[in-house]
């Protein structure tokens, strides 16, 4: 078990070839994905269905052999569990009640509460930790507080994250208290995955770009550390990636500050300044532009290469600097990864 690739590199191993996985690998651009989630009704059920989600959990597995699975499912489950209304608009995205009241939050449960709707994603874990190849790795996930905070007060995706910068401001003290409960109710959540098998953890921060100085410290940062802090305490050999995606300088001393084990890279920093500035303190992952996915030929091959020599002095795990997107085409992952595995 020791042996796995993308666990060594969490422990700090460099290796001459970089394991990969990719962000959003079970998703739309994959036939087999479109006709699981069609099977399921809508994507929510798809989420809740145990079977369904570990199966296309498997589907990139099997067709590309990454060396890690990503649990699929979502980080608005985390908000449905705590009473909010979530529903997914077809061809816009997602909706959810709001938080802006302290009357709203008064009516949100605890994280003692939140199991009963999330126990379908731990059944998904269990099914997936028996039939994942016994060399890929289970990776579990949740979003970040202040990301799934963004989502629970704008009711929806929002450019700029306006209405949670609003209520930051405007309501800081109930701001705070969402922030707290978004964070114990991650730890209970990740613990519970980790029990039911997840080898490797992620806190995806999505929009902590949009967090400043002193602000990116209280509410990227702190809740990181908080969450990573007693999920080490509970579970001390589970690793942890933390992904605060835009931060630019924030991603200086992200490692030290919080306590994850790796950093995941966004595509607004070079790999040449994320090995200099970040690399230096552990291992790193990312971060190809999803666009390759879609464009291929030579620009990938090159891109793959210039990606895995940049990081090749320390420890690194190969994906793309977010999500691939739903009109890559398949052939070009297949492509990206034969590359990144050539004898260099
Ligand atoms: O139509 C569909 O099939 C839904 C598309 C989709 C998928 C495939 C959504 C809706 N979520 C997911 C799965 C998902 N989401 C995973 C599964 C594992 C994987 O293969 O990577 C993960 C890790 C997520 C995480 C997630 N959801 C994030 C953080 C990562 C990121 O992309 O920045 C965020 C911000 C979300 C919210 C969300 N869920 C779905 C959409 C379209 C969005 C973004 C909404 C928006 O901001 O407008």
């Amino acid at each position: 078990m020791a042996d796995k690739t993308i666990l060594k590199a969490l422990r700090g191993e460099t290796q001459a070839v970089p394991p990969i996985w990719m962000m959003r690998q079970a998703g739309r651009y994959l036939p087999e994905y479109r006709a699981t989630r069609a099977q399921a009704g809508d994507f929510l059920k798809l989420c809740y269905n145990p079977e369904l989600a570990a199966e296309v959990t498997l589907q990139p597995i099997r067709r590309f052999g990454f060396d890690a699975a990503i649990l699929f499912a979502d980080i608005l489950l985390v908000p449905q569990a705590l009473g909010a209304d979530l529903w997914f608009v077809t061809g816009e995205g997602p909706r959810l009640s709001t938080i802006t009241t302290d009357a709203d939050f008064a009516k949100m449960k605890t994280k003692d509460d939140i199991h009963k709707v999330l126990n379908p994603v731990y059944e998904t874990v269990k099914i997936l930790s028996s039939e994942l190849p016994s060399e890929t790795t289970l990776i579990g996930f949740a979003g970040a507080p202040w990301t799934v905070a963004t989502y629970m007060i704008a009711g929806r995706g929002t450019p700029d994250q306006g209405p949670a910068h609003a209520l930051r401001e405007g309501n800081n003290a109930l701001f705070e208290q969402l922030i707290d409960l978004i964070t114990v109710a991650t730890i209970e959540y990740l613990d519970m995955q980790i029990q039911a098998g997840a080898e490797v953890v992620k806190i995806f921060d999505s929009w902590a770009g949009s967090l400043k100085d002193e602000a990116f410290e209280k509410y990227a940062v702190a809740p990181a550390r908080i969450i990573t802090q007693e999920l080490k305490r509970r579970h001390p050999s589970v690793p942890i990636i933390g992904f605060p995606r835009e931060a630019g300088d924030g991603y200086i001393g992200f490692a030290e500050k919080t306590g994850v084990d790796c950093v995941a890279l966004d595509n607004s920093i070079t790999p040449e300044w994320g090995a200099k500035y970040v690399q230096v303190d552990g291992c790193v992952q990312g971060n190809l532009k999803s666009s390759h996915m879609v464009t291929g030929g030579q620009d990938l091959i090159d891109e793959v290469r210039h990606v895995r020599d940049a990081f090749s002095k320390g420890p690194h795990i190969f994906n793309l600097g977010h999500g691939i997107t739903p009109d890559a085409d398949p052939d070009n992952v297949a492509l990206m990864i034969e590359t990144l595995r050539e004898t260099a």
